[in-house]
């Protein structure tokens, strides 16, 4: 029963991957100079997710919307999964990790993350 369940919301999460894919957000545009500070900002940001997670997709069509060159690391098993909950206490995702000098803060909570970047880069 668990197994089922388990590939039921697989199979519904690689739809909505379809969908997103199908319906692809606008890049927004920047001049060249402006991109460039971006990506380069977006070095210190790295995405820890699951691929068909739902809270997932839908961070990354913000991520994809801003035009964010942003690492994503599959958290779903291995030291990508190891270091979420190391580093941010919790295997919950999408959880971004900040590095801001010398410190590093993890943010969970999509809507949460959604809103801080559209703070700092919309
Ligand atoms: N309210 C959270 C919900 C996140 C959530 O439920 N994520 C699930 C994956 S879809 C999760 O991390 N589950 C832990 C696990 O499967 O180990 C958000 O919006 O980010």
């Amino acid at each position: 029963m668990k197994i089922l369940i388990k590939g039921m919301r697989e199979g519904l999460g690689r739809l909505i991957v379809l969908i997103d894919w199908v319906f692809s957000p606008k890049k927004i545009k920047r001049s060249e100079s402006e991109q460039a500070e971006v990506n380069k900002q977006a070095e210190s940001l790295k995405l820890y997710q699951f691929y068909a997670c739902p809270f997932c997709i839908k961070t990354r069509r913000t991520i994809k919307r801003l035009n964010l060159p942003m690492e994503t690391r599959n958290a779903q098993a291995g030291q990508f999964r190891a270091e979420l909950l190391a580093g941010g206490g919790e295997v919950k995702v999408p959880c971004l990790r900040v590095k801001e000098g010398g410190d590093i803060t993890w943010m969970y909570e999509s809507s949460d993350i959604m809103a801080y970047l559209d703070k700092r880069f919309g």
